[in-house]
């Protein structure tokens, strides 16, 4: 009996040390330095069901875009409107049944100068502002930043020029590895960080085959080319997750090659950048989360 209670004893305190350790873990892993891309979980914008428009612009280009985009569809609206009562009058007004005898007419030269004048006065007022889109687009002049992206079959890969060595793959989660408050099919195991309000610059290119990075909410477009740069530019104006896809078919995993962007204080860009160096460095991160070709995994698994 006595024996007993000393193994009980024995045991009570072991369990007790080992709650005290458990415990003491998680106060280290509460404790631990704060994830500074922590404020970019506020704000998310991805694409939701049976979405119509563009997503909310979370740039002043794409606000430009958006823009121009309803500009241009409304005074689209209003010449298919107006031919499609001009048609509907025609019909019904110079029937065979109303006019049999039809009219031997073939100029009017008021009704010419019109039909020649207005679509010329319409396209002028659709060019203006289309080409000072185009030049605002194409000014990527003085960035805070300038970020390399290279498409890869089937991953990007982001280089910050500013900083030396910080370079790595982003690749996407697979689907039976997702987590809460990640979005299948969207989330990425390293996004693209960023700062808000700053002129960011990328410089797109690509290691095998055409790519497109496509940032639809930041109004960023542009092929990615073998042994070509383009370059295009956004400013982000809040915090915020922010989702794009690669958007030009490039082969078996094209939809497996998301772009995820964490969008955060100047403050909160600059610590991750060091805890970046440290974990990222000269490309090496070669994602524990999934191979190059996930699906190709999958079908052997289902096979
Ligand atoms: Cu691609």
């Amino acid at each position: 009996m006595k024996r007993k209670d000393g193994l009980a004893m024995k045991l009570a305190m072991l369990a007790l040390a080992t709650a005290l350790v458990v415990h003491g873990h998680c106060a280290f892993a509460q404790g631990a330095a704060p994830d500074p891309t922590a404020a970019a979980n506020g704000y998310v914008d991805a694409p939701h069901n049976w979405q119509m428009w563009f997503p909310a612009a979370g740039s002043p280009m794409q606000a430009r875009i958006d823009w121009l985009m309803k500009y241009v569809l409304w005074i689209m609206a209003g010449v298919v409107g107006f031919v499609a009562i001009l048609l509907g009058y025609v019909l019904i007004r110079f029937r065979a049944g109303r006019h049999p005898k039809p009219s031997q007419t073939t100029h009017n030269t008021l009704i010419e100068i019109i039909w020649v004048v207005v679509p010329c006065i319409i396209l002028a007022i659709i060019i203006i502002p289309s080409i000072h889109l185009i030049y605002y687009e194409a000014n990527a002049s003085d960035p805070y930043m300038t970020v390399t992206v290279t498409g890869h079959q089937w991953y990007w890969e982001y280089k910050y020029n500013a900083v030396p060595g910080l370079d790595y793959s982003s690749y996407m989660i697979p689907d039976d590895q997702i987590k809460p408050g990640e979005i299948r099919r969207l989330s990425v195991d390293h996004p693209l960080v960023l700062p808000v309000g700053k002129k960011i610059r990328f410089v797109i290119t690509s290691a095998d085959v055409l790519h497109g990075f496509y940032l639809p909410s930041l109004g960023v477009q542009k092929y990615a080319i073998p042994g070509t740069d383009l370059t295009s530019w956004t400013t982000i104006e809040k915090p915020g997750t922010y989702f794009g896809q690669c958007n030009q078919i490039c082969g078996m995993d094209h939809d497996a090659m998301p772009i995820e962007i964490k969008a955060v204080p100047l403050k909160d860009y600059l610590a991750w950048t060091k805890i970046a160096l440290a974990n990222y460095t000269d490309n090496t991160v070669s994602s524990p989360l999934s191979s190059p070709m996930p699906r190709n995994q999958l079908a052997d698994a289902t096979r």
